[in-house]
C-alpha cells in the first residue's frame, strides 16, 4: 500500500507572520510530496513495500545499498513530525508535566532547554534536524544530519523536531537560520503535541 502525503495540520497561512504560506507550499506541497512519491517509486513491488513507515526507517538506516529509500522514507516521517510540532497557537514556555520533566532535565528549566535546543539547531552544520527527546524518564535534546532521526534509537521517543535544512527557512528568513530558531520557539513550537508524545510513553 503507497504511503500519502498528509494534509498540514492547519491552513497553509496559519503560521504567519513566522512561517509564510508559500514557505509551507513549497515545503509541504513540493518536498515532503516529493519524498513520498520517491519512497513510494522505490519500494513498490519490493519486501518493504507492506510494511511500516517506521519499520522501512529501521531496515534501512545502516545499509548502504538502500541509502535512497532510508532518506526518502526518514524525511516522510521526519516532515509530518515537524508540521505536528508547530501550531498556530504555539510558542512559548509549556506548563504541567512537561514543564516539569523540562525542570527536571536541563540545568536552568526552560531557559536551559532553550538554550540547548537553539544550540543545536545552529550547531547542526548543514542539512539536519533539531529534536527534543525522551529517554529512561529525562528530556534530551538531539541534533541529527540530513533525513537521519532519532525513531532508530533504542529507548528514545521523539517529542518536538525542528526542520533547520535551508528550504524549511530560507524564503522567510533568507542566510539568518538563528532567526528562525527563535520564531519557531517563540511562536510556534506546539508543547500540546509534546505532551501528547510524552503520555504515549
Ligand atoms: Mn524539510
Amino acid at each position: 500500500m503507497a504511503f500519502k502525503l498528509p494534509d498540514l495540520p492547519y491552513a497553509k497561512d496559519a503560521l504567519e507572520p513566522h512561517m509564510s504560506a508559500r514557505t509551507l507550499e513549497f515545503h509541504h506541497g513540493k518536498h515532503h510530496a516529493g519524498y513520498v512519491d520517491k519512497l513510494n517509486a522505490a519500494i513498490e513491488g519490493t519486501d518493504l513495500a507492506d510494511k511500516s513507515l517506521e519499520d522501512i526507517i529501521r531496515a534501512t538506516e545502516n545499509d548502504a545499498s538502500k541509502s535512497g529509500v532510508f532518506n526518502n522514507a526518514a524525511q516522510v516521517w521526519n516532515h509530518t513530525f515537524f508540521w505536528n510540532s508547530m501550531s498556530p497557537n504555539g510558542g512559548g514556555k509549556p506548563s504541567g508535566d512537561i514543564a516539569d520533566r523540562i525542570g527536571q532535565s536541563f540545568e536552568g528549566g526552560y531557559d536551559g532547554f532553550r538554550t540547548a535546543f537553539a544550540d543545536a539547531a545552529k550547531g547542526q552544520f548543514g542539512s539536519g534536524w533539531a529534536w527534543l527527546v525522551a529517554k529512561g524518564g529525562k528530556l534530551e535534546i538531539r541534533k541529527t544530519p540530513n533525513a537521519h532521526t532519532p525513531v532508530t534509537e533504542s529507548g528514545v521517543t521523539p517529542l518536538l523536531t525542528l526542520d533547520v535544512w535551508e528550504h524549511a527557512y530560507y524564503l522567510d528568513y533568507q542566510n539568518k537560520r538563528p532567526d528562525f530558531i527563535e520564531a519557531y520557539l517563540d511562536h510556534l513550537v506546539n508543547w500540546d503535541f509534546a505532551a501528547e508524545n510524552l503520555a504515549k510513553i
